[in-house]
């Protein structure tokens, strides 16, 4: 596993958040900076900091910087100069958990447009400067070179979007692929950090992989696992995001099409998270969740974390998600282990729902033909 030094904000839920990007990357986070501002023009933070970073480089000897901010191509210039380690933005962070979790011809394409748009808004800048004759030469590069890389970029953005178009009709073909292999498949979602890669680990009963140490989850997203001696599929997806740019909607909601498919899908929820966050993190799952075409009735909800919270507030965060009335959900402890059988059962109860609706249907539309 690779690793990195965390720049981020001194805010504990932009922490986590940014420890859990990392994670799903696939960098160790080594050491964290917390700071107040990132926007500093020049290098993003100031000098200070800037030599206690140079510092900690030299001894820690990262493979990359991880700085949770957008970063002008300027300022990554800058700091990549003194530091002499790549450094990614948080926006390039995101891009490479995308790239990293795609697995279908569509997604691969979204993930690229995306990253393409991030070039193209770097390469703005670049020309900008060149013609303003502020940084002739800037990074190397003169105004000829950079119109020519402007107009690469734009010309293999046409060509994925037109691949793109294709790609669509090739999705319903693989969906069906699925469907035959004969298991029912249970998805987890939810925001980074909420639990999922825990709670999945404890229920396939794998106990190696979690955030803190290694992450084994990219190249084992998909396991098999046991409910009521019925086989599953299990998959882990990417998390949401908070504050994700609207160029990498696309991309993001690519990487979730096994919610498509799949026969149950677990919302995994920090019970822990504020009320207000809470609130908010849960309609925009469920918004993106509706657009992508997931029914709710193939969604339960696991409040996770219940270990550090009462039993009585559980309750009032249930009632405002207005999710008591659904008896579809349970509060579970991916760390402890407690409910996860209740957890399984409530999926076996739901799947056995969704047979007899099924077989009632069947036995409807045989009527109509005969
Ligand atoms: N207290 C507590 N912490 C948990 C629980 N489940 C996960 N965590 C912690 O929350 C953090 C994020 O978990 P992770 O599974 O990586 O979240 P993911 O981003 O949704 O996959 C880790 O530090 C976990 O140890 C839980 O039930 N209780
Ligand atoms: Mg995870």
């Amino acid at each position: 596993m690779n690793s990195a030094i965390l720049i981020t904000y001194d805010a504990e839920d932009a922490i986590i958040e940014a420890k859990g990007l990392c994670d799903a990357a696939g960098y160790q986070v080594v050491h964290t900076i917390k700071q107040k501002f990132l926007k500093r023009p020049k290098y993003g933070i100031s000098g200070g900091v800037l030599e206690e970073l140079e510092e900690l480089a030299g001894k820690l000897r990262p493979d990359v910087i991880v700085f949770d901010e957008i970063l002008k191509p300027s300022q990554n210039y800058n700091l990549a100069s003194v530091l002499h380690r790549e450094i990614l933005d948080r926006e390039a962070l995101i891009l490479e958990i995308f790239e990293s979790r795609s697995s279908s011809a569509e997604s691969k394409l979204q993930v690229k447009l995306a990253q393409l748009r991030y070039e193209m808004s770097r390469a703005k800048e670049k020309v900008r400067l060149s013609s303003m004759g502020e940084q002739p030469g800037f990074m190397g590069i003169g105004k000829f070179e950079v119109d020519v890389y402007y107009n690469d970029i734009k010309h293999r953005m046409k060509t994925v979007r037109s691949k793109l178009e294709k790609a669509g009709k090739q999705r319903e073909l693989h969906r069906q692929g699925r469907k035959r292999m004969g298991f029912k498949i249970i998805s987890l979602a939810g925001y980074t950090s909420a639990g999922k890669t825990t709670l999945f680990n404890k229920m396939t009963g794998e106990t190696r992989a979690q955030s803190k140490e290694l992450f084994t989850t990219l190249s084992t997203t998909t396991r098999r696992v046991t409910i009521n001696s019925e086989p599953f599929l299990i998959s882990d997806t990417v998390g949401f995001i908070s504050k994700l740019p609207a160029y990498m909607i696309d991309a993001f909601k690519s990487t979730l099409e096994e919610l498509v498919h799949a026969d149950i899908i677990i919302i995994v929820i920090d019970v822990n998270d504020a009320l207000l966050e809470l609130k908010k993190k849960f309609a925009s799952c469920m918004r993106t969740l509706s657009e992508l075409g997931v029914e709710k009735d193939r969604m339960i909800y696991a409040l996770n974390k219940e270990d550090l919270l009462e039993h009585g507030e559980i309750d009032e965060k249930v009632n405002m998600l207005s999710l008591t009335e659904t008896k579809k959900w349970i509060s579970v402890s991916a760390k402890t282990g407690n409910n996860i059988k209740d957890l399984k059962k409530l999926i076996k109860d739901i799947i056995e729902n969704q047979n007899s609706y099924k077989s009632r249907k069947e036995v409807f539309g045989v009527q109509k033909n005969w």
